[in-house]
């Protein structure tokens, strides 16, 4: 086995190779912005795309480009997207038409089957660039490759001299797995809409399609819920450290959700219980076992804090509120947390999941998890999100792949891989280092397919990178920790692994570098990663 998967990976690397052997033509400096008249080589992007083959003429956007699109609204919508993300730095406005023509075409409705929902093809040549796919997620995420292999000037917001070539060539392109997760704790610090709308469009990029939104936790609960409206004006009243801490009403939900769709993204909302609800039990004293409302909380200490699963309230209260959540929520999930649960006896917490997980059914969605669900009895379907560590315990291992094996899918998110609030180094400003100190190395070289020992591959429905925020403030704070990490979940998320390899790679990573400052996103210049000396 161990041989086996040995020879996948030298096998992985020479296709990389051969790839590399074709870049060589033109190739600009390791890691660098081409410069001049030398396209990026067509395959220096993040997610690695499923197979390239370069050669042939590059194209060149110029004030004549247009963008045809099919006759439909999401691929004229997709078409607008492009021209707006292309306005500022080229300076042109691109007319989007659903006239054909040569130039860049955005087309639906493939018949190739192979390329699912969010697979798609792009052919590159002096004539133009064209996307083709399935569905429209699948033409978002071909716009997406294509801005990668523009120069990374093409990010800025004033006009740039260009030249704007596309490398000659062929890529077609699917995900490995559905679920390439983000998670962002917007209760230990709040984030306002803006904030999120920012974070969702550097998720887009890399092709992330999930944004799990941690909307309650002991200091803060962020979202209105009408039934029960202190949770919000009062338990949402605060944050870490103290301050204003915020919530989002339900219009700013909304919001949040649409944009968040508009990029292909789908908002998994969590309210975390039965622990971590000081929030709750702050607000409403009848929900205490006791009938006394704790103080609001603004340390961080977590597991002290539990609803009281023997008093009907609380079914009442959980009936409720995801209710209420769940008419926010197009989407399939809804994430019930269920870590940490220090301060709830084990035959309560079983009795609680027991009495939750049919109400989310109940609602019509599906139940996600963090992986303590599986010491309980998970629902048909359910899914859960795995946080341990290579040093978590071999029974804990068991019992989650136990669970695995019965059919419960798997969300990877290994705290000491992909936790993307754990500090890089010892010198580090921010986050925490309780799962271990996390270079950008470590964080992208594992395979999620092999990780959990006794789990099947099939369970793994894909990868998730937290973003706990007890130390994170600011969009900057965020910047920081998750570049550039999180290109490499993306990566992990969507490349075949055949792909994978880290000295490829951070040689792509190394190229997001200008992107990034085009971007004005402030990463961490990991000593790992050859950046070149403009970026
Ligand atoms: C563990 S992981 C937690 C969070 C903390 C985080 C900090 C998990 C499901 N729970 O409550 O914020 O560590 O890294």
């Amino acid at each position: 086995m161990r041989q086996h998967r040995r020879t996948t990976r030298i096998l992985g690397s020479l296709l990389l190779v051969t790839a590399a052997g074709a870049f060589a033509v033109g190739a600009a400096p390791a890691g660098g912005t081409p410069e001049g008249d030398t396209p990026t080589p067509l395959g220096r992007v993040i997610p690695a795309p499923a197979s390239v083959k370069t050669g042939g003429a590059p194209y060149r956007i110029t004030d004549s480009t247009r963008i045809h699109v099919d006759d439909s609204r999401e691929a004229r919508r997709i078409g607008t997207y492009l021209a707006d993300v292309l306005r500022p730095s080229t300076g042109y406005r691109i007319p989007v038409t659903d006239r054909q023509g040569t130039g860049i075409r955005l087309k639906l409705g493939s018949k190739d089957a192979s390329l699912g929902d969010e697979g798609y093809r792009l052919d590159s040549g002096r004539q133009g660039v064209t996307i083709t796919a399935r569905k429209p997620a699948g033409l978002f995420h071909g716009v997406q490759t294509l801005r990668q292999l523009l120069p990374a000037a093409v990010e800025k917001d004033s006009v740039q001299p260009g030249p704007w070539l596309v490398a000659g060539g062929t890529i077609k392109d699917t995900p490995r797995y559905g679920w390439r997760g983000a998670m962002l704790d917007v209760s230990r610090h709040f984030f306002t809409v803006d904030q999120v709308k920012r974070y969702i469009d550097q998720l887009a990029l890399y092709k992330v399609n999930k944004l799990h939104l941690h909307l309650s936790d002991d200091q803060g609960w962020r979202i209105a819920i009408d039934s029960w409206p202190r949770l919000a004006t009062y338990g949402g009243s605060t944050q870490v450290g103290g301050g204003p801490g915020g919530h989002y009403t339900k219009d700013d939900y909304k919001e949040i959700v649409r944009y968040a769709s508009s990029r292909f993204l789908e908002v998994v909302p969590e309210i975390d219980m039965p622990g971590h609800t000081n929030a709750a039990l702050a607000s409403y004293a009848d929900l205490n076992c006791d009938g006394v409302a704790p103080p609001l909380y603004t340390g961080t200490e977590v597991g002290f804090s539990s609803l009281c699963v023997n008093k009907d309230v609380t079914y009442d209260f959980v009936d409720d509120v995801i209710r209420e959540l769940a008419a926010l929520t197009p989407g399939r999930y809804l994430h019930i947390g269920g870590d940490e649960a220090h301060s709830t006896s084990h035959d309560d917490y079983v009795k609680f999941m027991d009495r939750v997980q049919p109400v989310v059914a109940k609602y019509g969605k599906t139940v996600i998890g963090w992986h303590q669900l599986t010491g309980a009895t998970p629902a048909k379907g359910a899914l859960a999100q795995y946080w341990g560590l290579d040093r978590t315990s071999a029974e804990e291992k068991e019992r989650v792949a136990a669970a695995a094996r019965a059919g419960t899918g798997l969300i990877l998110s290994p705290a000491d891989r992909i936790y993307l609030d754990m500090k890089y180094t010892e010198d580090t400003p921010l986050g925490l280092a309780w799962a271990g100190l996390v270079e950008v190395k470590r964080s992208y070289d594992w395979d999620p397919g092999t990780y959990l020992p006794g789990a099947p591959g099939s369970a793994v429905k894909g990868v998730e990178a937290p973003l706990w925020t007890e130390t994170i403030v600011t969009p900057a704070n965020i910047d920081f920790m998750a570049f550039p990490r999180l290109p490499g979940v993306a990566e992990l998320g969507w490349s075949p692994a055949a792909t994978h390899d880290w000295d490829a790679y951070k040689v792509r990573l190394a190229a997001q570098g200008p992107r990034w400052d085009a971007l004005g996103i402030g990463y961490y210049r990991s000593p790992q990663v050859p950046w070149t000396a403009a970026g």
